[in-house]
């Protein structure tokens, strides 16, 4: 078998496909199939295979090691060996530079082993960065105790940023000699459709994302550009980000992210100058032993505390000008975060800020900010759960409290960390209550899992229930526009589903991972695009954990067009009828004859791609409107000839009778403005050749094909 080494970028669109015909064989012994046909993934592109049947396949030594070949394959007759190691990132490297891009994720796949009789030893498969002269090496992932029988492993990957950059095979301790086979690497670049409407527009309260480096890079950060107005650096100003080791500030992660902010013209959102998380340990400890209470040890950590809230203050205003001038888009800080415990009897967190300097630390941090950074940076406390009623009575106690003292607190922060059907009035409650005080207040982290509790698991929420979080988005956006004029800003946790801080699966975000609309993104900015069903009720307790009720069984519901397309009423699980409109006559398995609407044209154009293996395939389908009308619910039409079978598909609801397979609008793209696209694709097989289809039609009018 012939192998691969890394392909030229600018070669890659074509060598994609000859690269998954490479793949077809690693693929066809069965273990690879996962990396072939990512769920989601439109047209996975192979970018790296490595069989090592003959030679090195661009693989060479790292730091002490050396490598060579065996005739030991984990499935065909050859395998990299590493032998030489001294230290644990001794290993095996091949160079990515030309085939990784930055922001866009990988499928890596390969099998280790130890040599007979080797005993066992953690591996590591890692990447190595380097910008700006300054390496980075990440772990992709550890594989625990591997031995002398091949272990596959699987893992993904995003790069950010790099100006050289390597693939690379290490262990976590042990200098063991290590075996490498069949690599195969496959990404995807999502795009996402910018022609939506941005989040932005559609609330009237700043709208703000929480960010990781990765996000700016690629699609993600055309997702971001498009939709947000302010961001949240989602670590990259903590504590242990700025100041891993007492006197030494790192402010490049964050500022790359300020850097980016003032680029798009967006406000920036501080988090956090003090936490109990993510806060290094010499903060609390005097020559390596803990502090005490004692009034020198106290006096020390004030002293810390007011250090780094003036370094953060003086290296903002030093890089980016005075706060509140156009060139520094910082605006707001968290000054402390989460410490509230409702189960103390005083209603504070017992952390190591509380039990060196009591509650007075609180008020010292306020101070100690509004020193550093003047007058035009917000300052606020921030919380979750602050809607239950046993969490915002002491909250509300504290402000109230600190606000009496003068302390200067200038807003109020809820983090709404939620679940489908957690009560919205609790949160209008919470509100309300603190529209009493002189505070401005913000949503500082609102995601709305979809699991409504810990007992339920999958990879994919259910499509009923991501419309229900869609209905519950519109409601809580609903329910914070009646109360615009007392916040700051909204913010969502995250971008996209795939990089959430909850459990796989939970989807809290608005776009999913492929980066497209998902129904929670139409509850906010066109709910009529999920229909009307009402929102789950909540059984609430005050005080308590409330109780939530399902709604069963709900059903989204396209508005039509009249006159335009066919209506289209899609059902989770159900095949989609089409119901009949003046100008359109459906017949079934016959493409409807359509009766031209004076002024009106209609066209598409469909772009069929695929990746094939011997008895499978991946297609991606994008579908253009070439009309001069938008559609509000579509059915794209064409026909399998050589026996193919839909097995899975996605962004569509799709069926097929014989060789014809129709594929009708998800909840969530049914509205295709004139000139815009969506991405659909399924998974299929094949008897052994897989014919393209020649004609598609949508809504019964014939597409050009590309
Ligand atoms: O999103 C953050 C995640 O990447 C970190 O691993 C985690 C560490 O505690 O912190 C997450 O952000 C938290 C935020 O800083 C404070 N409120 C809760 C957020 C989610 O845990």
């Amino acid at each position: 078998m012939p192998s691969a080494r890394p392909v030229p970028s600018a070669l890659r669109p074509l060598v994609a496909a000859a690269a998954a015909l490479v793949a077809v064989a690693l693929v066809a012994a069965g273990s690879l199939a996962s990396l072939a046909t990512p769920a989601r993934a439109l047209s996975p592109g192979v970018v790296l295979t490595s069989d090592f049947e003959s030679g090195l396949d661009g693989w060479q030594a790292r730091g002490a090691a050396s490598v060579s070949t065996t005739a030991t394959g984990a499935r065909g007759t050859g395998s990299l060996l590493v032998q030489d190691r001294v230290d644990p990132w001794d290993g095996a490297l091949i160079p990515v530079t030309d085939v990784f891009e930055p922001g866009t994720t990988y499928t890596i796949g390969l099998w280790l082993r130890l040599p007979d009789g080797a005993g066992t030893a953690d591996l590591r498969v890692s990447v190595q960065r380097d910008l700006d002269g300054q390496p980075s090496y990440e772990t992709v992932t550890t594989v625990e105790g591997v031995s002398s029988q091949w272990r596959q492993v699987t893992a993904t990957y995003t790069p950010g940023l790099f100006d050289t950059a390597s693939l690379y095979v290490e262990s976590v301790s042990s200098p063991a000699d290590v075996m490498v086979d069949d690599v195969l690497v496959s990404g995807v670049r999502y795009t996402p459709d910018l022609s939506l409407t941005p989040v932005a527009d559609a609330v009237s309260v700043p709208f703000g994302i929480a960010v990781e480096p990765q996000d700016l890079l690629g699609g993600r950060g055309d997702l971001l550009a498009h939709h947000a107005e302010q961001i949240t650096p989602g670590n990259q100003m903590k504590p242990d980000a700025i100041q891993p080791t007492e006197g030494t500030f790192t402010f490049a992660a964050a500022d790359g992210l300020v850097d980016w902010a003032l680029e798009h013209d967006m406000r920036v959102y501080g988090h956090t100058l003090l936490w109990h998380q993510q806060t290094p340990a010499w903060f609390f400890q005097r020559d390596g032993a803990a502090l005490t209470t004692s009034s020198a040890d106290q006096a020390l950590l004030r002293e810390r505390l007011r250090t780094h809230i003036e370094a953060v203050a003086d290296h903002y205003r030093e890089t980016y000008g005075e706060y509140g001038t156009p060139g520094n888009p910082v605006f707001a800080f968290d000054v402390v975060n989460e410490v509230i415990d409702e189960n103390q009897p005083d209603g504070l967190r017992r952390s190591e800020w509380y039990r060196v300097l009591g509650p007075s630390y609180i008020a010292d941090a306020f101070r100690y900010a509004r020193d550093a950074f003047g007058p035009e940076v917000q300052l606020f406390i921030n919380d979750y759960n602050s809607e239950y009623p046993d969490k915002r009575a002491p909250y509300l106690r504290l402000v109230t409290d600190l606000l009496a003292q003068g302390v200067p607190v200038d807003g109020v922060g809820h983090q709404l960390h939620v679940e489908v059907g957690r009560s919205v009035p609790m949160i209008e409650d919470t509100i309300e209550a603190f529209e009493a005080l002189d505070v401005t207040q913000a949503v500082t982290e609102l995601d709305v899992s979809t699991y409504r509790h810990e007992g339920e698991q999958w990879t994919t929420p259910p499509a009923d229930r991501l419309l229900e979080q869609g209905y519950y988005y519109r409601d809580v956006l609903d329910m914070l526009e009646r109360h615009a004029s007392s916040l700051e800003s909204i913010t969502v946790w995250g971008l996209e589903d795939s990089r959430t801080w909850l459990r796989s699966g939970a989807a809290p975000l608005l776009f999913d991972g492929a980066l497209q609309a998902k129904p929670a993104y139409w509850g906010i900015v066109d709910p009529s695009r999920i229909g009307t069903t009402p929102t789950p009720t909540v059984t609430q307790t005050p005080g308590v954990t409330p109780t939530v009720t399902s709604t069963p069984g709900v059903t989204p519901t396209v508005t039509p067009t009249p006159g335009v397309t066919p209506t289209v009423t899609p059902t989770p699980g159900v095949t989609p009828t089409v119901t009949p409109t003046p100008g359109v006559t459906p017949t079934p398995g016959v493409t409807p004859t359509v009766t031209p609407t004076p002024g009106v044209t209609r066209g598409c154009r469909v772009v069929y791609t695929t990746n094939d293996w011997n008895t499978g395939f991946t297609a991606g389908v994008r579908v253009t409107n070439t009309g001069t009308s938008a559609l509000s619910g579509w059915a794209l039409t064409f026909s399998l000839d050589g026996g193919q079978r839909v097995t899975q598909g996605w962004s569509a609801s799709w069926t097929q009778s014989g060789a014809r397979v129709t594929a009708t609008n998800a909840a969530w793209n049914g509205s295709l403005a004139p000139g815009g696209s969506v991405e659909i694709g399924f998974n299929g097989s094949h008897p052994g050749s897989n014919p393209r289809p020649t004609s598609f039609a949508l809504d019964g009018v014939p597409c050009a094909v590309a």
